[in-house]
Parts: structure tokens; sequence; C-alpha cells
């Protein structure tokens, strides 16, 4: 298949799932078009069968911002005519799902029917979707793609709760690469992050306030009263300047190490005891699956998909939202107990084989065809 993807080229769990999906599909022999303002900060170094079409934006004076959805509709005739595009598979659905119907309607101007198919993420959905700017926009590209997925059951059910929404919605469950996402050992490393054997806690994301990142540093403080530890804060975004006088504040910052966007998370995951989440809400939780991935427990809220990737008890323990006291408990009992603690890791592991890309890879695909054949038989 030729498969067309807009995704953000960002460090956000949509555009990762829709970098990795495309990679993956492109070594299983199909074209794979990536179409985004930037290249995806996962398309890195030359993947056979992977080509990337950038947005560019004709400024001209009037403009204040320059329209990115009229460019990237453009771009998706271009790329769609040229490459002769099977299917459309756009990831969060502001804008693309919009931008996706007005390439198709152009489109069918010249005689070209491109089926779109969009996947929610999250927050495209719970938060800035179902806000009055964007609803009546969101509801109708959804309703008009010819196939729609959603990444949790919960996403699911609160896309038929917040929009007016006809077609069915398929759960296909975010995935994670266990050649890549695995434990190793990183002996030197580890040594260079706890010298003296401390415990490694770690929160990786883009640093929003949906994400809670507060509460990940006033868990710290109280397991760091406690066990000797240090934690990892991986990512950036708005929040973490209120973190950093934050930690400074409660006079932990000593332990706190501010890393940044990293490209590969998955080093620091395998030196890591603990993933920390308190996520106001949360569609899936990308960033748990692929720290159990590389043995580490995870300490959640229950808010959104959540429950469905964590095994209370088994591979974490999750908590309401903003109930930093039990978080902290539970992050203790963990830490303070190597039995418990190997037992998790153990179990974290286990559970993510569940979401190896090699089992959702073939979802996907079913799902592609699924679409084409409903096409074919529709014109
Ligand atoms: O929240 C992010 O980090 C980015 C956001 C997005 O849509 O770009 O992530 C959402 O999609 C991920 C991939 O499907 C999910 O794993 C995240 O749970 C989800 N984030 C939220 O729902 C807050």
């Amino acid at each position: 298949m030729k498969i067309g993807i807009v995704c953000y080229p960002t460090y956000g769990g949509s555009g990762v799932v829709a970098t990795e999906l495309g990679k993956a599909l492109a070594q299983k022999g199909h074209k794979v078009h990536f179409i985004s303002y930037r290249a995806p900060a996962r398309l890195d170094g030359f993947v056979e069968n992977v080509y990337y079409h950038e947005v560019s934006f004709a400024d001209y004076p009037l403009f204040e911002r320059a329209p990115y959805e009229t460019a990237l509709s453009s771009k998706i005739v271009d790329v769609a005519k040229f490459e002769q595009l099977d299917l459309l598979h756009v990831h969060y659905a502001i804008p693309h799902a919009a931008t996706a119907y007005m390439a198709k309607q152009i489109l069918k101007t010249q005689g070209i029917d491109l089926p779109y198919i969009t996947t929610l993420h999250g927050t495209d959905i719970t938060l800035v979707g179902k806000d009055p700017t964007y609803a009546p926009v969101v509801t109708f590209s959804i309703n008009q793609s010819d196939g729609v997925t959603a990444v949790s059951e919960n996403l699911k059910e609160q896309t038929y709760q917040n929009f007016n929404i006809s077609p069915n919605i398929e759960v296909i469950p975010n995935f994670v690469d266990l050649r890549r996402f695995r434990k190793a050992k990183k002996e030197h490393f580890k040594k260079a992050i706890a010298p003296n054997g401390e415990k490694i806690l770690i929160h990786t994301s883009n640093f929003r306030k949906v994400k809670r990142t507060h509460d990940v540093v006033l868990i710290f403080q109280k397991v760091h009263e406690q066990i000797p530890s240090k934690l990892l804060l991986v990512g950036d975004g708005p929040e973490r300047q209120n973190l950093e006088i934050l930690s400074r504040d409660l006079n932990i910052s000593e332990d706190i190490r501010f890393l940044g966007k990293q490209d590969p998370v998955e080093e620091l995951l395998a030196v890591s005891d603990l993933f920390l989440m308190p996520s106001e809400t949360e569609s899936f939780g990308l960033a748990a699956l692929e720290a159990m991935a590389c043995q580490v427990p995870v300490i959640a809220s229950n808010a959104g998909g959540i429950p469905e990737i964590i095994l209370h008890g088994v591979t974490g323990f999750m908590s309401s939202v903003g109930d930093v006291d039990d978080m902290s408990k539970n992050a203790i009992a963990i830490l303070s107990n190597e039995d418990l603690l190997n037992r998790m890791k153990h179990q974290a592991l286990q559970h993510s084989l569940k979401y190896d890309i090699e089992k959702i890879l073939p979802i996907y695909e079913a799902y592609y065809k699924k679409v084409l054949q409903k096409a074919l038989v529709a014109v």
C-alpha cells in the first residue's frame, strides 16, 4: 500500500505513535509518506520505503500567522496525486482531520478518491477538541472520515460522550517496539546518576498542566525524605520553570536532574526504578507503556485510559488524581522492598509484551484493508 501519514513532528505521543507506526509499515514493504511541517522527532536516519514531505509556508504581509491548514491540505493533494496514495492516515484530529477532508474534496473534483482514517489520541477529544472554538469542525471532520480509531476504550467512550459522532470507532491500542525499549545493563551510566546506589525515579512528558508535573515533584519530595533517591525529569514544556522554582523551594533541587528533550529515552528508562505519571487525564499513557517495557513499574493516577494498561498491584499502583499522599506511600512501598520491586519489574515487562508492535501492526493493516474495501464499494 502507499500510505500518507499526517502528524505533529513534536515529542507528543501522537507524533511518536504515527512515526513508529509508519516506520514499521515501511519495514513490511508499504511505501509510507510522512507529511508535516518538520521531520517528526522519531524519524531519525534513513529508513527504506519512508518518504518525508515538508509543508512549506508562503509568507505574505497580510498574514499575522501563516494559514497552516491551507498549506497542509495543498501538500496532501500534491503528494496524493504525485505518489498515487491509496490511503491517508491522520493522527490527532485538530486540524488534521479537517485538512484531510478538504484534500479529499479537492481530489474528488479531479476524479481521485482518497479515503482517510483519523486516529484520535487524547487531548484532541478530552481537552482542546471539545472547546467550542474547535468542536464543530472536529465533529464534522471525524464524521466524514472513512475510518476512525481511538487508542483506548476510554477515549472511544469520551468521544461518543462529548461529540455527536456516528461512525463506529475502532479501538487500536498504542504499542511499543520491544527491541528498542528494553532493560539494558548501563552500570556506568547508573553510577553517574546515582553514585551511592540511590533509587532512580523518572518522569517523561511535555510538561503541560495536564501532566500534573507539580505532583511529580511533591511525590518525589516525600519519597526522598525516606529513601535515598534521585529524580530524572525528561522533556520540556510550559511547566518546567515552575518546577525548577518548586524544587529549589523544597530544597531538593540537588537530587533532581532536568534533562530536557532526550531522544534515547530508553537509555534513561533502562537505569530507572520507578516511573511517575500522575496526569489529570491520559487517554492511554504511552510513556508508561515504554517504561514497563524497560522493566520500570509505574505510579500513576487512575484517570482516562490508564487503568486499561496498568495492572494495579501488579505492574504498579494507581491512585485518584491529585492524591500525592497515596502515590508517595505506594512509591515508598515498592522502593523499600527489593522483592516487591523486582517482582513488579518482571511483571511490568511481561504485561508490556501484550502491546508489542509486532502484535498491533497487523491490526492496523487489517483495518486499512477494511477501509479501502469499503471505499471501493462506495465508488
Ligand atoms: O500528551 C501528550 O504527551 C501528547 C498527546 C498527543 O495527543 O499528542 O498524547 C496523547 O496521545 C498519546 C498517544 O496516543 C497517549 O499515549 C497519551 O495518553 C495522550 N495524552 C493525553 O491524553 C493527555
